[in-house]
C-alpha cells in the first residue's frame, strides 16, 4: 500500500460548500410545508395548546408576525407555520371572520403545499356556550373544504349539574357527527379546589385506545403534511420517532442515488473525498429529520469521522490536515476507482449507520451528537453492514 500512496489534498471548505448546495437541492425535492390555523376567543387557551403540542418555545405571547389585525403568523421553521387568530368575541367577530375568509381565499390560489392544511377551532369549556363567531368560522372552514377539528379547551367537567354535556351541545350546534373532527383537551395540568391534580387530557391516545388531538390531526392531514406534523409535534414520541425514521430513510435513498451520480460522471474519479459533499448534505439532512439543527462545524466533524471509517473499509486512508482545513487522501489505490456501486452503497451504509445511532439515542439526541466519535461510527458502520449484507458485500469485494 505504501508504494502507491498518493496523498492528495482536498479543501474542506469547498467540499462543505458543495455539500450545502446538494442539501438545498434535496430539501427542495423532499420537504413539505405544514400550515396550521388555530382560532378561538381571547383566552381560549390557544397559545397554551400550541406550546403543549409543539414545544414550550413556540408561542410566547405576542411573538408572532401580525398578518392582519387579528391574525398572527408564527414561523416555527422554514417549512412550518402556525396562524394564530384572535377576536372571536361577541362584538368583534365579524371582522376576524372576514379576515380569516380572505386569508383562506388567497391561500386557495396557491399550490396545495403552501395552503393552510388544517384548522383547530378552540371553544373553551368554562362558560358553556358557543358563540356566533365560532359557528360562522366553523361554517367557513367547511365552505373552503378545510379539515377542521373543533376542540373544547380547558376541559374540566363535561356534564353540568343536570347531566347535560357541553360536548353534546357543541357537536349538535356545529353538526359534528364524527369524533374524528372533535376533541376535548386540557393542555395544562391543573389543581382543582379539592387539591386534586387534573392531568393533561386529550392530546394523545388515552388508555381506552381513543385517539387524541395529535392522532386525529395526523389522520386528517394530507400525505406528506402528516409526516411533517408527526415530526414537529413534541408530545407523541413514538409517532415522532417513526416519522423521523421514515423521512430519514427516504433522504438516505435520495443521497445515495446522488452519490452514484457523482461517480458516474465521465471524469474518472478515484477520489473518495468527492463523495464528501453529498455525505455532508446527507448527515445534515438526516439530523434535521430528527429535529436537530446542525451547524456547519458539526456536520464537518461528523462527515469526516464517518468518511474516515467508510474509507478504511475500502482500504483508503483519509487523514485530516492541519487545522481541519484539508483532507489529505492517502493511498487512493488504483484499482478501486470510485464506481457507482461503491459510491451508492458507501453512502447508503453511512446514512443507515448514522440513522441507527440517532434512533438508539432518540431521548438525548443533542448529547449523542456532541459525544460522537470514530469508535462509535465504526461500531454503527459494522451494524449497518449487518443490516444490509448485500451492500456490505459489494463494498468488501472492491
Ligand atoms: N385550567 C386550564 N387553564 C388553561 C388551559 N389552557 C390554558 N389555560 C389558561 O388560560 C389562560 C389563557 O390561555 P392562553 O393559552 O394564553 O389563551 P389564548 O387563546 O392564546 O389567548 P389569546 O392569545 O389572548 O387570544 C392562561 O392563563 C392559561 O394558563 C387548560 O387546559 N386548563
Ligand atoms: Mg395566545
Amino acid at each position: 500500500m505504501a508504494e502507491n500512496a498518493q496523498g492528495k489534498e482536498f479543501n474542506l471548505e469547498d467540499l462543505l460548500k458543495m455539500g450545502k448546495g446538494i442539501f438545498e437541492q434535496v430539501k427542495k425535492e423532499t420537504s413539505k410545508n405544514l400550515n396550521v390555523l388555530i382560532a378561538g376567543k381571547t383566552g381560549a387557551g390557544k397559545s397554551t395548546l400550541i406550546n403543549a403540542v409543539f414545544g414550550s418555545e413556540v408561542a410566547p405571547t405576542g411573538s408572532g408576525k401580525p398578518l392582519t389585525q387579528n391574525i398572527e403568523q408564527y414561523q416555527v421553521t422554514n417549512n412550518f407555520s402556525i396562524f394564530d387568530t384572535k377576536g372571536l368575541e361577541m362584538a368583534a367577530f365579524d371582522e376576524t371572520v372576514s379576515q380569516i375568509r380572505d386569508l383562506l381565499k388567497e391561500q386557495k390560489t396557491k399550490p396545495v403545499d403552501e395552503q393552510i392544511h388544517i384548522a383547530w377551532l378552540c371553544i373553551p369549556e368554562g362558560n358553556r356556550r358557543i358563540e356566533e363567531g365560532e359557528k360562522e368560522l366553523h361554517a367557513i372552514f367547511k365552505e373552503f373544504n378545510l379539515p377542521v377539528i373543533t376542540i373544547i379547551t380547558k376541559a374540566m367537567q363535561d356534564a353540568d349539574e343536570k347531566g347535560v354535556k357541553f360536548s353534546d351541545i357543541v357537536k349538535a350546534e356545529l353538526s359534528i357527527n364524527d369524533d374524528k373532527y372533535f376533541q376535548r383537551v386540557r393542555a395544562l395540568e391543573v389543581e382543582d379546589d379539592e387539591g386534586e391534580i387534573k392531568k393533561i387530557l386529550g392530546l394523545i391516545k388515552d388508555n381506552k385506545g381513543n385517539d387524541g388531538l395529535i392522532e386525529k390531526t395526523y389522520a386528517l392531514l394530507p400525505e406528506g403534511q402528516n409526516a411533517a406534523f408527526a415530526r414537529y409535534q413534541k408530545y407523541n414520541n413514538e409517532l415522532r420517532q417513526n416519522a423521523a425514521r421514515e423521512h430519514a430513510r427516504e433522504l438516505i435513498n435520495r443521497y445515495s442515488v446522488l452519490a452514484g451520480g457523482v461517480a458516474a460522471t465521465p471524469i474518472p474519479l478515484s477520489d473518495f473525498a468527492l463523495l464528501l459533499p453529498t455525505q455532508i448534505g446527507m448527515i445534515t439532512h438526516v439530523s434535521n429529520a430528527y429535529g436537530l439543527d446542525m451547524s456547519a462545524d458539526t456536520a464537518k466533524k461528523l462527515a469526516i469521522a464517518f468518511a474516515g471509517v467508510a474509507a478504511a473499509g475500502l482500504g483508503i486512508k483519509l487523514a485530516l490536515g492541519t487545522m481541519l482545513k484539508f483532507i489529505p487522501i492517502i493511498g487512493t489505490v488504483s484499482g478501486i476507482a470510485l464506481n457507482v456501486t461503491v459510491a451508492t452503497t458507501t453512502t447508503k451504509l453511512m446514512g443507515h449507520a448514522y440513522l441507527s445511532y440517532l434512533d438508539d439515542n432518540f431521548d438525548e439526541l443533542e448529547n449523542a451528537i456532541s459525544s460522537i466519535n470514530t469508535d462509535i461510527f465504526k461500531e454503527y458502520w459494522d451494524k449497518a453492514g449487518v443490516l444490509f449484507p448485500d451492500d456490505a458485500e459489494k463494498i468488501a469485494s472492491k
